[in-house]
């Protein structure tokens, strides 16, 4: 079923909007999830910000594997990607991010000094595919700072521009952007909360789940989930365990991938990356 919020027509409008909006801004922060730094971006991104500068932000890096997240920073350095792997929900991070945009900062001053131009503020906004935490690094890079000015006068509706240390602003609003479905990535967008489960098979999705930590987290699957070790987990294992069984004595598989895919959202099977670079 399509809700009225999802037509084709209303993502146009909504695309161009952000289109729109985007145009005066020099850098744009591309907030992905840690645990699936690629599958976690969006395609549109790539026409957005064309001629702009763009800094990719590795969030929830506390939820995602440490050496899997070092391995990623090393890749996108080598192909020439700013990425910088952050907690914005403890604030981990953001001190190497505030040197990389005083870095941006200057370089545009210097940029509008040798054109003879008036210096201004570099102008930033963020974007991403649902749940990556958009807000939460918004807030985090804004901190207590609230002081809100319109865009341009006249104007009282519509984004707001806020001022950050230096002579930098950021919109006050992050842009939602739609994922990239590719069915084999499905189950991580599902897992990192950026795709309603419900749409999929779920009890496909947990076992996608569970045959991605017994292949490369089986230690987690003990740690987190409590099963033995005897044998390859499947999700009816784990219902029986969960003790989550139908009237008739079937196992729930249903419910049983429901409580996977909760505790993957909420972080709660273990420090996890899904993809690693090539
Ligand atoms: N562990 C952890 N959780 C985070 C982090 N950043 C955000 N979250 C959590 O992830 C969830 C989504 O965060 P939001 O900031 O609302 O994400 P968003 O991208 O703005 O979401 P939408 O606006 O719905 O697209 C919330 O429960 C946050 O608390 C982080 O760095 N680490
Ligand atoms: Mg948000």
């Amino acid at each position: 079923m399509t809700s009225p919020e999802t037509t084709p027509a209303v993502q146009g409008k909504k695309k161009n909007l952000l289109i729109r909006r985007l145009r005066v801004v020099d850098l744009v922060f591309e907030v992905v999830d840690a645990r699936c730094p690629v599958s976690s971006r969006s395609p549109l991104v790539r026409q957005l910000v064309k001629h702009k500068q763009q800094i990719l932000i590795l969030n929830k890096a506390d939820l995602a594997d440490p050496q899997a997240t070092g391995r990623w920073l090393d890749y996108f350095a080598a192909t020439g990607i700013t990425a910088v792997a952050v907690d914005s929900r403890q604030g981990s991070g953001f001190r190497e991010l505030w040197g990389h945009l005083a870095g941006y900062e200057s370089e545009l001053k210097k940029r509008l000094e040798e054109k003879g131009r008036l210096a201004r503020e570099l102008r930033t906004a963020v974007v991403g595919i649902p749940n990556t935490g958009k807000s939460s690094f918004l807030n985090r890079l804004v901190g207590r700072r609230t002081a809100a000015t319109g865009d341009r006068p006249g104007i009282t509706k519509g984004p707001q521009w806020v001022h950050l240390k230096g002579r930098i602003s950021v919109l006050d609003t992050p842009g939602v952007l739609p994922p990239q479905i590719k069915e084999g990535d499905v189950f991580k967008l599902i897992s990192i909360g950026a795709v309603d489960y419900i749409e999929y098979e779920p009890e496909r999705v947990g076992e996608q789940i569970i045959n991605f930590l017994e292949e490369n987290y089986p230690e987690n699957i003990a740690k987190y989930l409590g099963t033995s070790r005897e044998g390859p987990l499947t999700l009816e294992i784990l219902a029986r365990h969960k003790n989550f069984i139908l009237p008739e004595g079937m196992p729930d598989l249903h419910r049983t991938a429901g409580y996977l895919i909760k505790l993957f959202k909420n972080g709660k099977l273990g420090r996890v990356t899904f993809e690693l670079p090539a």
